[in-house]
Parts: C-alpha cells; sequence; structure tokens
C-alpha cells in the first residue's frame, strides 16, 4: 500500500514538474502571435450535421486556403468532449492558433486553459463560454459572433406584432448549456414578459437539429393542441417543427406561425411557401472576419472582447429577394 502510494507521488510529481516547466504561469497574459507569412491555424469545429455547420467549414477553409495558411481542422461529432480532446490535439501538433466554437459554455473552459497555458491564443467563433470561467482578453483574445439575446428579442417583438399580442407558444431550444441556446431564449423570454398574451406553454432542447426538432414538436404538440406558434433557436429546428404539424394534420403558417433563426435557404424557401413566418440570420461565413480578427492580433492591436456580427431579418416581405444568397 504505502510503496504504491510512494510511488504514485512519485509518478504525480515527475509529471507535475514536466508540465510546470514547459506550461506559463496561470495568471500570465494572453500569448502574443508573431508576425508571420504563413500560419498554422486550428478550427475545432463541433458538428456537421447541418447546413450552418456546413456553410461555416466551407468560408474558414476557403478563408485559409486564399490566405494561403494550412488549416488543422476537426469535427467533434456533437460531443463537448471530443472537442476537448480536438483541441488539446492542436497543442500538441504545435498550432500557431486556434479558432474555436465552444459547442457549450462550460466544458470546453479546461480546453482553452490549455492553450494559453501552452502559449497558444486562442479566438473563440460563433458561440462563447462562460466569462466567469474565463475571460476574453485574458483567457482568450476575444469572442466573434452574434449578438444571440437580441436574436431572440428580434424574433418575439415580430411574433408579438404577427399574433396581435396572443399566443400559445412552444419553444424548442438550441443544445444545452451553449451560448447561443441561453442568449436566444433570455432575449425571447425577457420581451415577452412585457406581453402577458403570449404565452409560453412548454420548451424543451431539441439539440439545434431538424430531426430532434420534429421529435420534440411532435411530443409537446401532443402534450399542447391548443398551441398556435413555435420559436425554434434554429432554423433546422424549425423545419423540423413544420414536419410534426403537417403530420399532426395541421396546416403550418394558418394553425400555428412558426419562426426561427439561422437564415438558412430551406428557411427561406419555407417562408416563401407560406409555412413559416420568420426568421432572424445568424451568418455562418465566418471565415474572412475571423483571419481579419487574426491579423489585427498579430498587428499588436489591443482588441474588444465582444466583435459584432451584424445579422438581417426574413419575412414574407424580403425573403424571395435574399433566397439565392442564403446558404
Ligand atoms: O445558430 C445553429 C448552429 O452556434 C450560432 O449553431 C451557432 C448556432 C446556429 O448549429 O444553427
Amino acid at each position: 500500500m504505502l510503496k504504491s502510494i510512494s510511488r504514485r507521488s512519485l509518478l504525480t510529481a515527475t509529471v507535475g514538474l514536466a508540465l510546470v516547466t514547459r506550461m506559463r504561469p496561470a495568471w500570465a497574459q494572453l500569448p502574443p502571435l508573431a508576425k508571420k507569412a504563413s500560419y498554422k491555424v486550428g478550427f475545432a469545429q463541433t458538428e456537421s450535421n447541418n447546413p450552418w455547420r456546413l456553410a461555416q467549414t466551407e468560408s474558414m477553409q476557403s478563408e485559409a486556403k486564399k490566405l494561403g495558411y494550412q488549416l488543422v481542422y476537426t469535427d467533434a461529432a456533437g460531443s463537448a468532449a471530443k472537442q476537448v480532446a480536438d483541441v488539446n490535439s492542436m497543442i500538441a501538433q504545435g498550432v500557431d492558433l486556434i479558432f474555436l466554437p465552444p459547442r457549450e459554455e462550460k466544458p470546453l473552459i479546461p480546453a482553452i486553459m490549455n492553450a494559453k497555458n501552452a502559449g497558444i491564443p486562442v479566438i473563440l467563433v460563433d458561440r462563447d463560454v462562460d466569462h466567469t470561467l474565463a475571460k476574453p482578453g485574458e483567457d482568450y483574445v476575444t469572442f466573434t459572433g452574434s449578438d444571440f439575446v437580441d436574436e431572440g428579442k428580434r424574433v418575439a417583438e415580430w411574433l408579438v406584432k404577427a399574433m396581435g399580442g396572443n399566443a400559445k407558444i412552444i419553444e424548442i431550444e438550441g443544445t444545452v448549456g451553449s451560448s447561443p441556446a441561453n442568449d436566444r431564449r433570455k432575449g425571447f423570454d425577457t420581451f415577452m414578459k412585457d406581453h402577458p398574451g403570449m404565452v409560453i406553454l412548454a420548451s424543451q432542447s431539441g439539440d439545434f437539429a431538424r430531426d430532434k426538432g420534429r421529435q420534440v414538436m411532435e411530443t409537446l404538440y401532443q402534450a399542447h393542441p391548443d398551441a398556435t406558434a413555435v420559436y425554434a433557436h434554429s432554423d433546422e429546428m424549425a423545419l423540423g417543427a413544420i414536419s410534426a404539424i403537417e403530420a399532426a394534420g395541421k396546416v403550418p403558417g394558418k394553425d400555428v406561425i412558426v419562426v426561427g433563426v439561422d437564415g438558412e435557404k430551406a428557411a427561406l424557401e419555407a417562408i416563401i411557401a407560406g409555412k413559416m413566418g420568420a426568421t432572424c440570420e445568424c451568418n455562418p461565413r465566418f471565415g474572412p472576419g475571423a483571419f481579419a480578427i487574426m491579423a489585427r492580433y498579430a498587428a499588436g492591436e489591443t482588441l474588444p472582447t465582444f466583435i459584432k456580427n451584424e445579422d438581417r431579418f426574413f419575412d414574407a416581405t424580403n425573403a424571395k429577394e435574399n433566397v439565392d444568397s442564403a446558404f
């Protein structure tokens, strides 16, 4: 017993010493980025099961190619644990910088800290983390993406107008613990508090995926057949909900008004067909903006802690003229 404990503590001490000598102290500032003609950059994608993710990956890859940078690309296939391992492997490969869309707000914190301690700057793209656990400008360079609270609020505003201030709403949320799900709910639910005729009957996560959105709607609509509106945190889930409404023998756009977020092509087509009410854009084409932020950082600029993407809003008044440019 004694022998095994002492052997284990000796091992721990040795590993610990090896790490300490390699690592920067935890309180160190952001790692700098040298100015170079070319870089090896990591992009640790969350999953690839929807058009939004595919458009984002395409945008990151084509911008890297345009600049002549080497892009180390990984796909976490919907697992935060795999995404942590993916980031750790990028650190081991010695990339110059990591672009990370943290799938959920908390589990990716250790990976961000590992990168920082290894001297590799991290730029969060499209999703943020919990600021009580890791701070922009201190632990990672910045967060660039949409204002999700505002997206939820804009959808809420549209729905109040369209429903004349009275609706029974089913809310289909995004990935549990992700910043867009947390903030899109906050923006929407807070706005609705001032509109007592707008009642949220039930809410449940559909993990930002079309088929899960369909399944959740099937269950919630059976429990709440009096629902008159659906707010989905993504267009994929909104399209899933539309299928569930049709399967229940009801008419989306008439019996139930469906609204979403993202502005994907299939959603704009559903708006044109009268099946969907509106969607707030969430632009997935991050490539040019993300690499421009990287260049500013390499030039020594102190960046703002949030670099915001501007989002458009689509409904029947403008879906036709924008459908071709949608993803
Ligand atoms: O809205 C959703 C995707 O993180 C902002 O993730 C992104 C969201 C996007 O899967 O459809």
